[in-house]
């Protein structure tokens, strides 16, 4: 109360009751208003999902008071404050996760029983949110979950697109995409800002004007699109601290446009303004490239401009000197699809703060911090200098300005070196002359990093290796995490429950290095038993999922092998199935007394491939038509199933890496950045069978190679594996299996061709054939591992114990003390 008066404030205190409580009854009550005034149906009928409605809106209200509360604090301390800047956010459902970082599972369970209805119902009945497309998507939502936690004072910013991540629907066996439109049941965990928006800038020209005596560029823009907040509250654990993540909307601007409206065409005027709302439409599917899209670039730069345009107004309530910006403001740019913004603050700072270069400069180079989530190349953005000019036209001119001076520097350090220069420079010349968004973020911000260790020194030998040898002290390594509240506290209760009891203590839900702990008492015989029947219940849960979604039925007792990412060549798919048929192929011929020493296993893919990419959408088809062939041959019954998960998202990881008994992380190494689904399936007591690749290294220094199977060429071996490739003939085994490919035996015999072209004759890029004999080694070793129960439920234990490192919980903490230099901003209870 202090600092408020008034009569009016006490009247508002006087009609205060307090915080809304969490108790059952009171519970029961906030849902009951809802399902009236919120969603008007009557409180003596109301179906699932309108109730799933009424309790998110009374969890939201509670999110609400945290959220503002938390507002308040942050604005009263006024510490640095980090924006999370990134195009894509994986949030997944949000009720599950509100409530158990709220701590109000059990009530809201109970409150619900007694009105007739079960919980874990009404889960079920959210949508994924699902604004982002795989590995830098869902890791911002598990950052933005432990930015919270841990109580730092950080927002998230992005876009709220219309439509999110495509559905994939299988027909045939071939994938096919549908529109998700997410928003069509309403969302209700966004709050619509409809006051909180600014006016974004596009096309038009660069004037010169006389402003206080000095000369001034001045954009007179040929469009302005209106940006609309949408807020969506992140709740900590075990704290009040409520961050926000804000996505921006794209809306018709208010501004008249005399033009059209005197030529009398009020229609077509009206309809060419709605067009305003494309940018905010649609997420890009993954397309591994995305030059030379004019949407995409306008995306970018509408998310961003919106987001800086709120970030100064909020740095300029409590300041006036801009040199404190960056004393109050870090800015994460989450790879280069939020770069622009290293141009667009220089453009607010000089031309309208009308600040000088240097000291405009000076700002932007301590305020920005670069992550970069690829190894691939092509993933590497370009943006067509011609497109920049027409789209935005005073960008281009402060790009140059910004690539001259850098270049002048650089001439001063490594003289004359023009192939390393134009190596170097923002502007890529060639018969198209491109942005070159990497490079322009390293040159702006004051730190890179890549996303786990052996990625960062790919960066630093291979990658960005000019810039490294230039500015050594800018790299960094962090390793990727995942936040432990969502992948176990929330998708598998059962463990969680079994890991509080034998830790005695539920503390590492926060603290994770706790996990350790376990490692006591992985032998300990009731543990064992407690944590197989845990497994086996997930298990059931998966089975029953696969039977409904597939309609095969699958044994319990099998081993659950699963491989579920983003269907992309380098992750190797491809090599999973051709071990399955591997399998498939030694069973068929074995004697009837062999037969019964082979470990059961169901083989289980899901993924989405990009809809452009032809041999992502061909392995998926073949996965399929292997699957047919084996789980329809009666002679092979329960010893091997395949079976393949559509519409991969979120909520069905969820449910399918708990009951996963091994987990297939198998990238050609040099190729997984990080990966962090093998974090997720590890912190489940999953065993690992994957190749020395991304965060898997650091993963086998905390888990043990022991503990793991690990196969496969290391990264330093694959160049020169590469190197003779063609010279080198794959071995028997690996040809037979491709050769029933391509032959036909699955059928569609000319589709799969171009598929068994990319791993024959010299061409087999991703090493698949080179890696085929101790992959299958690999697979033997976790059968005779599995046959040993009381081993693998050790191994089991020992995974899930040496998670704590993977949490991104000590991913943030590594970041904020590192790379942003913010401090926690707790909210007192
Ligand atoms: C992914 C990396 O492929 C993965 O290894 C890493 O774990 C993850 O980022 C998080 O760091 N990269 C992407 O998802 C990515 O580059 N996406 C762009 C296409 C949008």
């Amino acid at each position: 109360k202090a600092g408020f008066s008034g009569a009016k404030t006490e009247r508002m205190f006087e009609l205060m009751d307090g915080f809304l409580k969490n108790d059952p009854v009171s519970l029961q009550k906030d849902i009951l208003h809802h399902v009236e005034y919120t969603v008007a149906r009557s409180r003596f009928s109301f179906d699932d999902f309108e109730a799933y409605q009424a309790l998110s809106h009374s969890v939201r209200d509670r999110l609400i008071e945290r959220w503002h509360d938390t507002q308040q604090h942050f604005k009263k301390k006024d510490p640095k404050r980090l924006y999370f800047l990134s195009l894509e956010f994986l949030m997944g459902r949000s009720l599950s996760n509100s409530v158990i970082n709220l701590g109000i599972k059990d009530q809201c369970a109970e409150a619900l029983s007694q009105l007739g209805f079960e919980y874990e119902v009404l889960a079920e009945q959210e949508g994924d949110a699902a604004l982002g497309n795989g590995g830098l998507a869902r890791l911002s939502a598990c950052q933005m979950d432990s930015l919270a936690t841990l109580d730092f004072p950080a927002w998230g910013y992005g876009l709220r697109y219309q439509y999110g991540l495509f559905r994939q629907i299988i027909i045939d066996g071939f994938q096919h995409e549908q529109p998700d439109y997410w928003l069509n049941f309403g969302n209700p965990w966004e709050i619509e800002r409809v006051h909180v928006s600014y006016p974004v800038k596009f096309y038009g020209s660069v004037k010169e004007e006389v402003v206080n005596g000095k000369k001034c560029k001045v954009w007179i823009p040929g469009e302005t699109v209106e940006a609309v907040a949408y807020d969506n509250p992140i709740p900590g654990y075990g704290t009040r601290n409520t961050i926000n993540l804000r996505l921006w909307a794209a809306k018709p601007s208010e501004g008249l446009d005399i033009e059209s409206y005197n030529t009398g065409d009020y229609i077509n005027a009206i309809v060419n303004r709605q067009k305003a709302e494309i940018i905010s439409n649609v997420l890009y599917p993954d397309d591994r490239s995305y030059q030379g899209k004019e949407l995409r670039l306008k995306q970018q730069y509408f998310f961003v401009s919106a987001s800086l345009q709120d970030i100064v107004r909020r740095f300029k309530d409590m300041h006036n000197n801009f040199d404190e910006f960056p004393d109050k403001v870090a800015l994460q740019l989450n790879d280069t699809h939020p770069s622009i913004s290293v141009v667009e603050l220089m453009r607010m700072l000089l031309d309208e703060e009308h600040l000088s270069w240097k000291r405009s400069w000076n700002i932007v180079c301590k305020v920005f911090t670069f992550t970069t989530h690829t190894v691939l190349p092509e993933a590497l953005e370009k943006v067509p200098m011609d497109l920049f000019e027409t789209v935005l036209p005073r960008h281009l001119q402060i790009i140059y300005d910004i690539n001259f001076a850098f270049m002048e520097e650089l001439k001063n350090k490594i003289g004359k070196d023009y192939v390393r220069l134009s190596r170097m420079s923002i502007v890529e010349e060639g018969a198209v002359k491109n942005i070159r968004m990497a490079n322009l973020s390293i040159v702006c911000s004051h730190t890179v990093n890549g996303v786990s260790r052996a990625h960062s020194e790919l960066l630093k030998t291979r990658v960005f290796m000019d810039f490294y040898e230039l500015w050594p002290e800018k790299f960094q390594y962090k390793t990727n995490g995942v936040t432990q509240r969502r992948w176990i506290v929330v998708s598998n209760p059962s463990l969680c429950a079994l890991i509080s009891k034998w830790l005695r203590t539920e503390s590492w839900i926060h603290d994770v290095d706790l996990l350790t702990h376990l490692k006591n008492h992985a032998s300990n015989p009731e543990l064992q038993h407690e944590w197989k029947m845990v497994k086996k219940i997930n298990k059931m849960r998966l089975a029953e999922y696969i039977e409904t979604m597939s309609g095969v039925k699958v044994s319990l007792d099998a081993m659950f092998d699963v491989q579920i990412k983003r269907i992309h060549e380098y992750k190797r798919q491809f090599l999973n199935i051709l071990g399955v048929i591997h399998r498939y192929d030694c069973i068929k011929n074995m004697e009837e007394s062999d037969r019964r020493k082979v470990v059961p296993r169901v083989c289980i893919i899901g993924g989405k491939a990009p809809p452009g990419y032809e041999i992502a959408k061909k392995i998926i088809k073949l996965c399929h038509a292997v699957a047919e062939k084996i789980n329809n041959d009666t002679d092979i019954g329960d010893l091997l199933k395949l079976v393949f998960i559509p519409d991969y998202n979120v909520s069905v990881a969820e449910l399918v890496i708990p009951g996963s008994d091994l987990s297939q992380h198998i990238s050609t190494a040099g190729h997984e950045a990080s990966g962090t689904g093998s974090m997720k399936f590890l912190m489940n007591g999953c065993l690992l069978l994957a190749t020395a690749d991304g965060s898997t290294n650091e993963i086998i220094e905390e888990i043990g190679a022991e503990n793991m199977f690990i196969f496969g060429a290391k990264m330093n071996e694959v160049p020169k594996l590469r190197e003779k490739e063609s010279t080198i003939k794959a071995p028997l085994q690996f040809r037979r299996v491709v050769r029933m490919v391509r032959d036909g035996y699955f059928g569609f015999k000319d589709y799969f061709k171009s598929l068994c072209d990319t791993v024959e004759n010299g061409k087999d890029f991703y090493l698949l054939g080179s890696d085929f004999t101790s992959y299958l080694e690999a697979q033997a070793a976790a059968d005779r591992a599995y046959v040993d129960k009381e081993k693998w439920c050790k191994m089991s234990v020992l995974s899930t114990a040496g998670s704590g490192r993977f949490s991104s919980d000590r991913t943030i903490e590594d970041y904020a003390e590192k790379t942003w230099g913010i401090k926690p901003c707790k909210l007192p209870l």
